[in-house]
């Protein structure tokens, strides 16, 4: 593959095709969406390269504004992402009683970084990001999601997320996992091991919130999931979104706590609709924290046997 921008190489010649884009079409598939797949329309590649870590896309679409690809995965477009952003952040920061220091492993985009900096009790975000080339593709493509960048509440490490939190044990009050999907790069931040390094990275009433996949496509994983966070913590929950370019128009969130005393399906602080619209929230308030955890059945009772 050439480093390409607009999907032209430097000396003119035209840049092979993104992997999924053909005839102005993108389309998404992958072994864990086994036959189905999701298409947008493309107006124009913007940019298109292969980071040490991933290939990284980013086109502008027909209705969903830009959109970044990682590996051939969406992992956000304008139009929609502000649900997963605003709900993996606000469901374990309304659900700590004073979150002051946050920790996210991942999020390069920005769009969570850009939703925890708006929550006036958190002093202090660290993230922790591998790629490099992904965050200079949002700050030039993604601005909207970038803008938390700017934020003076941020230290920024460009490395590797297991390594930062051995470093840094009972540090943090809230730790969220922006991540991809278990292959490649992110396979690891779905494991058991994973999850007991971010126990021993909380401060003891600490809380997590990690990217938890598709309850129609993957029972099985979060179930799996589920059963090694429940040996781990005295309170776990599984929630959910809306989203309508993640596979199955879904996607669901782990939460577990290390405080006993912490109900994930009542928010420790609710948000007034004053503070709601102070913070631009478009998809979370109050109400859509309790009914994140209301399981359909068939998941409910599959979940409920873990
Ligand atoms: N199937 C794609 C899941 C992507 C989840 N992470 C997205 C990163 C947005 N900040």
């Amino acid at each position: 593959m050439e480093p390409a921008e607009g999907g032209r190489a430097g000396d003119g010649e035209a840049a092979p095709s993104p992997a999924g884009v053909r005839e102005g079409w993108f389309r998404e598939t992958c072994s864990l969406w086994p036959g189905q797949a999701l298409s947008l329309q493309v107006d124009e590649v913007l940019h298109h390269r292969r980071s040490p870590f991933q290939e990284i896309l980013v086109f502008r679409s027909k209705t969903y504004g830009n959109v970044l690809v990682l590996d051939g995965v969406i992992q956000c477009t304008e139009r929609d992402e502000f649900s997963y952003q605003e709900m993996i952040a606000n469901l374990p920061l309304c659900s700590h009683p004073n979150p002051r220091k946050v920790l996210i492993i991942g999020g390069g985009d920005g769009g969570v970084l850009r939703e925890v900096v708006k929550h006036p009790s958190v002093e202090a975000v660290i993230q922790c990001e591998i790629d490099e080339d992904v965050i200079e593709a949002s700050k030039k493509y993604l601005p909207g999601m970038a803008v938390g960048y700017s934020s003076p509440k941020l230290t920024l490490h460009v490395g590797d997320g297991f390594e930062f939190m051995k470093r840094n044990q009972e540090a943090f009050d809230v730790i969220i996992t922006d991540s991809s999907d278990p292959m490649g790069p992110a396979e690891s931040l779905f494991k058991e091991s994973y999850y007991q390094l971010m126990k021993t990275a909380l401060r003891e009433d600490g809380i997590l919130c990690c990217q938890g996949e598709c309850q129609w496509l993957h029972l099985d994983l979060i179930k799996e999931m589920r059963q090694f966070c429940t040996s781990l913590f005295p309170v776990v929950e599984y929630a959910y979104c809306t989203i309508p370019t993640y596979p199955s128009g879904q996607i669901g969130f782990m939460l577990c706590s290390k405080d006993p005393s912490t109900n994930f399906r009542e928010p420790a602080r609710p948000l007034s609709q004053a503070q709601v619209d102070a913070m631009g929230l478009k998809y979370y308030n109050s109400d859509i924290h309790r009914a994140a955890f209301v399981l359909p059945e068939f998941a409910r009772k599959a979940l409920s046997t873990v």
